[in-house]
């Protein structure tokens, strides 16, 4: 089995955590998605990594359904809390999480721009503050994002808290500051995020999978 992934893609990085935690073996073919000899759109036509390429069945994209495909295939140890409900919150902090990535994705874009669109900017943020304004809510003083045991729930939270250290290394707090002053790295502003990545950095499958920015040198917008 296949996973189209790259070093800085925090989608990517669900996968690889669950891959890594379910012990199922892969093999990691690191492309840059938005360079011109990428493989992705061969396998998905929606331009996008993670693909995940199974030897006996067709490529599987987007990260949260190829968590669904995981669990579904691979289901020990499970991903998911026992119970519906928390199954469901769950998935529901996966979908925070992956709006504030979203997000922070149109405005890493925007910012390329000669002109940034403030309007666009500060609705953006809006998003980012939002997502992790709830988050630091929900983790409160837990271990666990939801339920008793590492899961989809604290996975999506690491993954977006690293693609948070990227948005830190790559300097873009700054500008970010420019359309909302109040603006700063993320463990100032949220604690008890902070906590629970320190909590959780040293488990092998997060420590393995640490973000690593790659470099983009081709013209994308
Ligand atoms: N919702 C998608 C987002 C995936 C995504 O944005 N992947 C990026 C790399 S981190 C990508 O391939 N971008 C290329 C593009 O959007 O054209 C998912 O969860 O898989």
């Amino acid at each position: 089995m296949i996973l189209i992934s790259a070093t800085p893609s925090p989608f990517a990085r669900k996968v690889r955590i669950a891959l890594m935690e379910k012990g199922v073996p892969f093999t990691l073919q690191n492309e840059i998605p938005w360079h011109a000899d990428t493989q992705t759109s061969r396998y998905n036509p929606l331009e996008q990594l993670p693909v995940l390429i199974p030897d006996d069945a067709d490529p599987v994209f987007e990260s949260s359904h190829i968590m669904e495909w995981i669990e579904w295939r691979y289901p020990t140890p499970p991903m998911l809390p026992d119970a519906p409900n928390e199954a469901l919150e769950a998935k529901q902090v996966q979908v925070i999480a992956e709006g504030v990535l979203d997000a922070t994705v149109l405005l890493f874009w925007e910012m390329q721009r000669p002109q940034p669109s403030a309007e666009w900017a500060q609705r953006q943020l809006r998003k980012v503050k939002g997502g992790l304004t709830e988050l630091n809510r929900r983790v409160g003083t837990r271990e666990h994002v939801v339920g008793d045991r590492f899961g989809l729930a604290d996975i999506a939270v690491i993954a977006l808290l690293g693609n948070q250290d990227i948005v830190i290394e790559t300097g873009m707090i700054p500008l970010w500051q420019a359309y909302a002053p109040d603006m700063a790295p993320w463990h100032e502003l949220y604690p008890n995020l902070a906590r629970f990545e320190a909590l959780h950095r040293d488990r092998p499958s997060v420590r393995a999978t640490a973000p690593v920015m790659f470099a983009l040198t081709e013209k994308i917008v």
